[in-house]
């Protein structure tokens, strides 16, 4: 099949934060021609050395906010597309102080569309499988491109605005845009706040993982190798207008998760803390990504999991100063919260 839409400069927000640094990666190493302006506030979330090693002809970084109307207009006028991961993207986070929500993932993106509007830029926006809500455990179903929206946590609505937005820009001013709405990503430089590095560092530290409720709520994994390839194959080959799922057939249970964790850094299958649950805790997330397969021919390559696990915890034993300085107020804000 050939590429409908070949980039030469992208903008990519978020870059320096978990699935965005990833991504820059990927293309740096799977795609020669295209140039990258990485724009990244570097919140608490993002770290510069999380782009160490892409080559400097490759990229170049800006420290700016996505609020910044100006600043996003003059990147969007030497740019010919946007890839657009920056956000606020923790959940309990969201739950305690929702503003900066609101503020990045709804205005923010608000802006960087008005500015895709004013030069014809080309803008994926990268969306969570969240904005669905949430499935029983015991329910058949997946979520498709045609589940309603149904977001539970300040978190998630605001990344249901911000796709929403992209919609109506699209309809109403014809901005060239797509949207994606992944599950749950792992791998290397994720944030010790999420939920498999927590437990990894945890062990690592001697402190006993923690696991939420009941521990059996479902999420469905996806390495952040296998959501980069996805997100190129969609920005370059999708369908403007239109909605893909991402995802890797990958539902598993936290604890069961926790279990693979402890099992593989040489603990015992009870060594971990029961914690009060999140409210409002979303119950089951899972992907039906037929529509990425069938149209666009895309296939995960990391679908070991157990693989991608082990690499995933040597990955946070060889990088400690990587997460060190970040794990006293991590733990200390989650023990505020009794979690
Ligand atoms: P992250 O928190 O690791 O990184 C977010 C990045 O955005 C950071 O580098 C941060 O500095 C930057 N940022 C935040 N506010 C900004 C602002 N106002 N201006 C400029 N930059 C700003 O997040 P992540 O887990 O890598 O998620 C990236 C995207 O993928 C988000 O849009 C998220 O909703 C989506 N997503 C994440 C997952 C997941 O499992 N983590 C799954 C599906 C979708
Ligand atoms: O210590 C913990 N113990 C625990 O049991 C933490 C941090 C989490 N959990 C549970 C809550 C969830 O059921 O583990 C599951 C995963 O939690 P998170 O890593 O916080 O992810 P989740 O809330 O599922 O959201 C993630 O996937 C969708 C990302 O953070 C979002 O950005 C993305 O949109």
């Amino acid at each position: 099949m050939s590429e409908a839409f070949s980039p030469k400069h992208i903008v990519v927000t978020g870059g320096a934060g978990f699935i965005g640094s990833n991504f820059v990666h990927w293309v740096a190493g799977n795609v020669p021609q295209v140039h990258i302006t990485v724009l990244d506030a570097l919140t608490y979330a993002g770290n510069l050395e999380n782009l160490e090693g892409v080559p400097g002809d490759r990229m170049d970084f800006v420290h700016g906010d996505i609020c910044d109307a100006p600043l996003v207009d003059e990147l969007f006028a030497k740019a010919d597309a946007c890839v657009h991961f920056a956000a606020e993207s923790h959940n309990d986070n969201s739950i305690t102080n929702p503003a900066p929500f609101v503020r990045t993932n709804v205005e923010g993106t608000f802006t960087l569309l008005e500015a895709a509007r004013a030069h014809g830029t080309r803008f994926h926006h990268i969306s969570t499988d969240e904005v669905y809500g949430d499935l029983a455990l015991d329910d058949p179903a997946r979520f498709t491109e045609e589940t309603p929206y149904h977001p539970s946590s300040p978190y998630s609505s605001t990344k249901a605005s911000s796709d929403l937005l992209v919609r109506a820009w699209h309809r109403t001013y014809g901005v060239a845009a797509t949207i994606s709405n992944c599950s749950n990503n792992y791998g290397p430089r994720q944030h010790i706040e999420k939920f498999i590095p927590r437990q990894i560092t945890n062990i690592l530290c001697g402190i006993r993982p923690k696991l939420y409720g009941d521990g059996k709520n479902v999420r469905d994994w996806i390495h952040t190798e296998d959501h980069s390839s996805a997100v190129w194959e969609v920005l370059t080959r999708g369908r403007i207008g239109e909605t893909y799922l991402i995802g890797a057939d990958g539902e598993r249970s936290n604890i069961d998760v926790l279990r693979a964790i402890l099992s593989e850094m040489g603990k015992e299958a009870d060594d971990f803390d029961w914690v009060r649950d999140r409210p409002g805790h979303d119950r089951r997330y899972a992907i039906d990504s037929t529509k990425l397969r069938r149209e666009l021919g895309w296939q995960p390559i990391h679908t070991d999991f157990a693989q991608g696990l082990r690499q995933t915890i040597e990955w946070y034993r060889s990088n400690q100063q990587w997460w060190q300085g970040a794990k006293e107020a991590t733990e200390a804000k989650y023990a505020k919260q009794g979690q």
